[in-house]
């Protein structure tokens, strides 16, 4: 059987199927990924941008960083892959998990989605005051004022988005464990799948017994542990996984 057709199989058969998507699946949007021949690490340092310790350092050259990607992402639209995902997320026992921050799978309308790595269209009181504790929407392109200031406390606000060594949301990544734990199929999509612990939920699945399957680009960190790869781009192969499992 060719890889394409025992996937097909698998989700025809399977009571519950996960899937995890990275940066990958917004790159036909025009979205820069992360790592990756053009990827966003290429041209920025991490340690300058993505990390608590830089904002609290310079917090404008941080939310300078933000205020560009938002703008790239506001003038994007969803492609192929975020409209077949978001789809399957209709089917009750389709879990759909992200580590994407753009908001493209939302603008496609899915359901249940969770994410892992937060929203870049949210933000928080830098301060923590009781007011600004919690994230809340603010979708100005550009923002009017960098950086942004909280409305309850007038200190700065950040980004509702994971950095490194921040920890994952903890009712966001129980939700995922739970999902890949008892996923039949589960599906890496569009992820380098190096930065954990989303990275884990693979080996997790696996595990528990799931057949697991990665959709990407080129080999990845999932590569060695699925039982199948299809390598391509994720909007072309997920549009002819959506015509055999619609
Ligand atoms: C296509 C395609 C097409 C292209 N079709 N495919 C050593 C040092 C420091 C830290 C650590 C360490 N070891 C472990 C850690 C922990 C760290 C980590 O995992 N680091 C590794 C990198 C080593 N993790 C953390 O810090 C996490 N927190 C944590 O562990 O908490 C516990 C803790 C607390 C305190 C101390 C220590 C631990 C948090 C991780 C947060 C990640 N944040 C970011 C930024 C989010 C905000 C923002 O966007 O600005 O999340 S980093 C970035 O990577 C982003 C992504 O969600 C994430 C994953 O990237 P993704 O999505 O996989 O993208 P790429 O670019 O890597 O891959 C894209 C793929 O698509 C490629 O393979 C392409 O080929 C492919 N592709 N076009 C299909 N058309
Ligand atoms: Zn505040």
């Amino acid at each position: 059987m060719n890889p394409l057709d025992l996937v097909v199989s698998r989700l025809k058969a399977a009571k519950r199927v996960a899937a995890l998507t990275g940066a990958g699946i917004s790159a036909a949007s025009g979205i820069p990924t992360f790592r990756g021949a053009d990827g966003l690490w290429k041209h920025f340092r991490v340690e300058t941008l993505a990390t608590a310790e830089a904002f609290e350092n310079d917090p404008t050259t941080v939310w300078e960083w933000y205020d560009w990607r938002r703008g790239l992402i506001a003038a994007a639209t969803p492609n192929r892959a975020h409209d077949v995902l978001a789809a399957w997320t209709a089917k009750p026992a389709f879990t759909l998990i992200t580590q994407n921050v753009d908001g493209l799978l939302e603008r496609s309308g899915a359901e249940r989605l969770i994410r892992l790595h937060g929203s870049i269209w949210h933000v928080r009181c830098w301060e923590r005051c009781a007011r600004g504790r919690s994230d809340w929407l603010d979708d100005t392109v550009p923002m009017p004022a960098i950086p942004p200031r909280c409305p309850h406390c007038g200190a700065i606000v950040r980004p509702a988005v994971t950095w490194f060594g921040e920890t994952l949301d903890y009712a966001s990544f129980d939700a995922a464990a739970n999902a890949a734990a008892s996923a039949d199929v589960f599906l890496t999509v569009g992820t380098s799948a190096i930065v954990y612990p989303a990275a884990s939920l693979l080996p997790l699945a696996k595990r528990r017994g799931a057949f697991s399957v990665e959709i990407n680009l080129e080999p990845s960190g999932a590569s060695d542990t699925v039982d199948v790869c299809l390598h391509g781009k994720a909007e072309e192969i997920l549009d002819r996984l959506c015509e055999r499992w619609p």
